[in-house]
């Protein structure tokens, strides 16, 4: 058997496999050709993505959880009567670990509320974060918009939201700011939001960060087309694409496609597509917006947070933001 057939890690339930389908048949056909990022974190996406993290190329995470470690006292002592803290998408929760066991007073009582589609994420997340402190775990299996919402209708005192590991630049500009906007219409004045933001740094770094020589990275963007080939019923010949990661400097951002070696048939029976590449056609699967400083700062102004502090790491260019609500 060829092992790429391999079973599925997860299934996906018959309404997101439709979803799945609608997304595959409607970005396959634009262009240029496309697919959403969001479909790449499958258990063996995720899994992919966590060792990613500890490439030496990849510096997002260290960097961040230096930063996290290096402040997080300072972040509290910012937000007296703090009593809820809220994570968008908490990883395996030792981002915000980090944050808590920085704070040199003691914490607490504090509601930490941890936002995610993922039942095995939030899972592993919440037994990180359980004995961090003084801290009561709740879960909201969720997407970000009505988790928030959730979270935050029965709470008291002052909320921070945290949204780390860079994920903000997985949004174009538009998408960043209806995101933050979103989140501000859902806090009071004086709450506060975290956000980590990695920086534009020189084009070799970037590019090694997205194409690193182990390969952990185009395994990762190729997933995309095995989870098609395996919860879509196609048949995509996973050796006729490659990766590529381009720095796009005027929009500042990387890019990863997934490029066509040679003349390529995408049949994917479930989603009714057949489309037909050429040799050198490429399919783009992921944009990673890379700021400076000053445009974290008017971003949060823009919607309606006012930047209270920045800490960076100028090691490997990255941002820790704090803003409070206007
Ligand atoms: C999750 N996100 C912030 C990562 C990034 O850097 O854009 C996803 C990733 N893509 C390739 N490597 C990591």
């Amino acid at each position: 058997m060829d092992p790429r057939a391999a079973k599925p890690f997860v299934t996906l339930d018959q309404t997101s496999v439709e979803q799945f389908a609608a997304d595959v048949k409607y970005y396959l056909s634009l262009s240029p050709r496309q697919l959403p990022s969001r479909y790449f974190y499958d258990d063996l996406g995720s899994a992919l993505f966590e060792s990613i993290c500890r490439l030496p190329w990849y510096t997002i995470t260290r960097a961040e959880m230096r930063l996290l470690a290096a402040h997080g006292d300072s972040v509290f002592r910012r937000l007296p009567s703090l009593t809820h803290v809220v994570e968008l998408g908490p990883g395996n929760g030792e981002k915000l670990r980090t944050l808590l066991q920085a704070a040199s007073r003691r914490l607490g009582p504090i509601d930490v509320h941890l936002i995610d589609v993922s039942a095995s994420a939030l899972a592993i997340a919440a037994q990180n974060i359980e004995n961090a402190g003084d801290v009561r775990v709740i879960t909201h299996q969720a997407t970000y918009d009505s988790g928030l919402r959730d979270a935050l209708t029965q709470r008291t005192g002052r909320t921070l939201v945290a949204f780390l590991g860079s994920n903000i630049g997985n949004f174009d500009p538009p998408g960043a700011s209806a995101f933050l906007q979103n989140i501000r219409a859902s806090v009071k004045n004086g709450d506060a939001v975290l956000l980590g933001v990695d920086l534009v740094k020189s084009t070799d770094r970037l590019l090694a960060a997205y194409d690193d020589p182990l390969g952990v990275t185009a395994a990762f963007n190729r997933n995309l087309l095995v989870r098609i080939n395996r919860e879509l019923g196609a048949s995509i010949d996973l050796d006729g694409f490659s990766h590529r990661a381009v720095w796009n400097a005027e929009q500042g951002r990387v890019e990863m496609h997934l490029v066509a070696r040679t003349a390529q048939a995408i049949h994917v029976p479930h989603a009714h597509v057949d489309e037909r590449l050429q040799p050198g056609e490429t399919i783009w699967t992921e944009s990673s917006y890379k700021y400076v400083p000053e445009q974290i700062d008017d971003l949060l102004e823009s919607c309606g947070f006012n930047p209270t502090a920045q800490w960076t790491d100028r090691e490997d260019g990255f941002a820790l933001t704090m803003a409070e609500a206007f």
